[in-house]
């Protein structure tokens, strides 16, 4: 990749300004920055992955997020009233379609204003939130960070905003006001402590009725009518340093100074809940804080093709935990676009269905039971994977490297594979190759050097090659990393039930055969004090047989399966026995994928399964 790297100054005073030359092909980019001087930092890794693990070290890991932000997300600008939002709920339930979240977006607020409810949207707004609860959801409510200018209304935030002192200021000391969704606002000073620490407390009568996660939406600050579309760059920021800044200093982490507030005030009112906040700015760094999407898309094709690039991006720069606007936000997709747009959004980090207002309906129902029926299998693959994902982003929180990431992250040497970024990997395991546009016209599936096994078929495949395929709308193709053990549980409608069943461990024979799960309880920081539990997994080939074996578990926290399932792939011919720990246990062949499966206890002692041939 970057075999070639130039760093010069050329403006001559100081290094504002930088010239920058990477790669081979690329052209110069220049850039500086106007509040004061720029740092820049050389991360020779030299393999990219060592590079995203050492800026992880640089600039902060993202905290193991609860796992019911693996689940379905839907939103929507906005749904109202109450029992529109009990409705949507009730829908995903009665057409059994696994969701996990749904949205509160500024609708439900008095006027806009934050941390206000319309009562008579939500004449019961707490009963609301315990409705969904009960049918496992979680809700997100939105909170911007423009307080209301609303003096003697007995409007909480900004009372105790002006008593406290905690707002921007102009230049010549009053109170900054611009104009957003309440109208006149004025804005918390959040690159100073002692706003951030208030700024939590106004979440306490939320998490008090059970919401679960929130939305930080505008704040780059977006202003409405002023030319920057923000505040004046000379408005005065008190900040940690002590002194001030001017806005033009500060800007660029403003954003990441909201989450970073909402974040920490969560965690100051719940010690032990693990805070879910989504924000739309933030900078190096604000991954320690909140989640992301890509903002405003369009429900286009284009726009569509984009979010693998975008999210891949955003994934070795540090930002591991995001996704985009599923159907897009702008405008209403089309049932094919919607449909192949819930597919690859099953394998984002964050899977979250979207749109404005005056669009037309964007669940995954709207399309008739056709695009439904291709809609809820991708879902149900996601929630049978999580035990895999929640794997992969434990992983993701202790090293940085992102869940969803290209394929050359974790084979350096495939370099066909940079200038490709419509192929991902989620995780290590699973590499997905969507079909990027609305034809159903052949396109290629690659298959990288070594084994590789279909997904869906459990057929082995040899790479490097590369075969002319027309996927179907309700087909994506993604294939498996021989040598993979991926582990699957039992469908769940949403995370807060607890599956039933066996933990199904699928096992794709090759060399260097090993993977790991691990399981906690996916809402605390228990895990911290040891309650989790770790397995280690690995398979070998050998002349007789193929061996698959459990070490001895690691930790404490006991996990919802009492059994295991065991599917090895690749077994051309019937095994003559299977054993476990040296003795004959009962198995079934399925000679048509040529697969072996079996169950047994669950023992954290480990296990020794032998395929005789
Ligand atoms: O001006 O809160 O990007 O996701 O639905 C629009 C309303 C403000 C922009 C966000 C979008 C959200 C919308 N917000």
């Amino acid at each position: 990749m970057a075999k070639q790297l130039w760093f010069s100054c050329v403006q001559e005073h100081a290094c504002r300004r930088a010239l920058l030359w990477l790669g081979r092909q690329s052209r110069p980019a220049a850039f500086g920055s106007d509040g004061g001087e720029l740092d820049y930092y050389f991360i020779d890794g030299p393999e990219p992955k060592a590079v995203v693990k050492r800026y992880a070290e640089l600039t902060g890991l993202t905290p193991l997020p609860p796992v019911w932000s693996l689940g379905f997300q839907q939103c929507r600008y906005s749904y109202y009233p109450q029992a529109r939002v009990e409705e949507v709920a009730r829908t995903f339930r009665n057409k059994n379609i696994p969701a996990d979240v749904l949205y509160l977006d500024i609708d439900y607020q008095k006027n806009n204003r934050p941390f206000s409810v319309d009562r008579e949207r939500f004449p019961a707004f707490d009963r609301l939130v315990e409705n969904l609860g009960a049918l496992g959801f979680k809700v997100i409510a939105i909170t911007d960070l423009h307080v209301a200018k609303l003096p003697e209304a007995g409007y909480e935030p900004y009372d105790q905003g002006i008593a406290g002192d905690h707002f921007v200021r102009n230049p010549d000391g009053s109170v900054y006001v611009g104009e957003v969704w309440p109208g006149a606002s004025v804005f918390p000073d959040f690159t100073w402590a002692p706003a951030r620490k208030w700024w939590g407390t106004l979440y306490a009568k939320f998490v008090a009725i059970g919401i679960a996660g929130f939305w930080n939406d505008m704040n780059e600050p977006a202003i409405f009518g002023t030319p920057t579309k923000t505040m004046p760059l000379d408005t005065v920021h008190r900040v940690d340093s002590g002194g001030t800044a001017v806005h033009r200093e500060v800007h660029n982490v403003f954003g990441m100074q909201n989450s970073r507030a909402t974040y920490e005030g969560l965690l100051e009112l719940q010690p032990n809940r693990r805070p879910l906040v989504l924000t739309r700015a933030t900078f190096s760094g604000g991954q320690r804080y909140a989640a992301s999407w890509t903002g405003d898309n369009s429900s286009t094709w284009n726009h569509y093709r984009m979010s693998v690039p975008t999210l891949l991006s955003l994934g070795i720069s540090g930002y591991p935990l995001v996704g985009d606007d599923i159907g897009g936000f702008v405008g209403s997709p089309s049932p094919e676009l919607l449909t192949r747009w819930i597919e690859l959004g099953a394998f984002n980090p964050i899977f979250r269905d979207h749109t404005n207002k005056g669009t037309l309906d964007q669940e995954p129902w709207v399309h008739g039971e056709e695009h439904l029926a291709i809609r809820r299998r991708y879902i149900e693959t996601r929630y049978k994977l999580l035990p895999y994902l929640y794997t992969q982003i434990e992983e993701t929180s202790r090293t940085g490297v992102p869940l969803m990431r290209p394929l050359w992250l974790d084979y350096p040497d495939a370099e066909d594979f940079y200038q490709n970024d419509r192929i991902f990997l989620f995780g290590p395991d699973l590499l997905i190759e969507p079909k990027m546009d609305e034809t159903l016209d052949a396109m290629s599936l690659v298959v990288p050097a070594g084994i590789w096994y279909d997904y869906w078929t459990g057929e082995r495949r040899t790479g490097p090659s590369q075969a002319k395929i027309q996927p179907a709308l309700g087909e994506l193709p993604i294939l498996v990393r021989g040598g993979a053990i991926v582990p699957h549980q039992p469908l769940v409608q949403s995370t807060s039930e607890v599956p039933r069943g066996p933990l199904e461990l699928r096992v794709y024979p090759a060399p260097d055969c090993r993977s790991s799960l691990y399981v906690d309880d996916g809402i605390s920081f228990g895990y911290q004090k040891g309650e989790f539990v770790r397995l280690a997994f690995t398979c070998a080939e050998e002349p007789a047989s193929i061996v698959v074996k459990m070490a001895p578990a690691e930790g404490s926290y006991v996990p919802w399966f009492n059994s295991l399932r065991v599917v090895v792939h690749a077994v051309s011919v019937r095994p003559k026995q299977v054993r476990i720990d040296g003795r004959p246990l009962a198995f079934q062949y399925d000679s048509s994928h040529k697969a072996v499966s079996m169950t047994f206890s669950y023992l954290k002692s480990g296990f020794e399964v032998a395929i005789d041939r």
